[in-house]
């Protein structure tokens, strides 16, 4: 019998580092690398209308709803079959980001919030959540110029959104790991590989 992949997740605010850190991980394990929303055709093309949608006008729950589309096209056609035929998955983003910017940042309740996820995912959660946290200053930074929609959504919004990542966190016990991402990209991919030796041994 084939034994499952495992799905390890990247979480965490604009500019702290997923894209460096989804592809170094994904590498050393042979994972698939993919990313959300997006990681197919039609979950790419939802992807546009989401974050490049110019003076499109997206209600909040149409957000959310466009959200939870892409994943469950994502995780039917990519993630599902990959984690079954054995192989690992590292994904940039996942049902946490639509907690953190949907739920806290744009304020819809967390029930709803949840709820939805709950129907893209088909109850598939991460093995591993890996939030890479950075000071709101450094993260502003990082983030330079704006360049999609939610991007432009101000401090306070991200502000709110990496509270909400916090408090997922602290209340996913050790389905969640903290990194600090401070650090050199090199020394994060150090804490990284070594979180994920200390859960497999591998
Ligand atoms: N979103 C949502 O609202 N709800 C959901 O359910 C989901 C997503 C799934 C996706 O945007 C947007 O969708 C995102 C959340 C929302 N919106 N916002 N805002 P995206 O995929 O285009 O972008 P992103 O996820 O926000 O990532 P990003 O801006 O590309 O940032 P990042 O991936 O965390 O960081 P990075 O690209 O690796 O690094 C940023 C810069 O810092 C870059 O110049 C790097 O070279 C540099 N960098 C990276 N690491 C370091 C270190 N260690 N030291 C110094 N400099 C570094």
């Amino acid at each position: 019998m084939t034994t499952r992949g495992r799905f390890i997740v990247f979480e965490g605010g604009e500019g702290s580092g997923k894209s460096t850190q989804a592809p170094l991980l994904a590498e050393h394990l042979d994972a698939l690398l993919t990313r959300e929303p997006g990681g197919t055709a039609s979950a790419e093309r939802i992807r546009e209308l989401l974050l490049h949608s110019g003076d499109l006008h997206l209600a909040d729950r149409t957000e959310l709803l466009l959200m939870v589309a892409a994943r469950a096209q994502h995780v039917v056609e990519l993630i599902e079959p990959t984690l079954s035929a054995g192989r690992d998955v590292v994904c940039d983003r996942f049902s946490g980001s639509t907690i953190a910017y949907q739920g806290y940042g744009r304020g819809l309740p967390l029930e709803d919030v949840v709820v939805a996820c709950e129907l893209a995912t088909l109850g598939l959660a991460p093995d591993l959540t890996i939030l890479l946290d950075l000071p709101d200053s450094l993260a502003a930074t990082r983030r330079g110029t704006v360049s999609d929609r939610i991007e432009a959504a101000g401090d306070d919004f991200h502000q709110r959104v990496m509270e909400g990542f916090r408090t997922l966190a602290r209340a996913e016990g050790d389905r969640w790991i903290t990194v600090e991402a401070t650090g050199t990209p090199d020394e994060v991919a150090e804490l990284v590989r070594a979180i994920v030796a200390e859960r497999w041994g591998s």
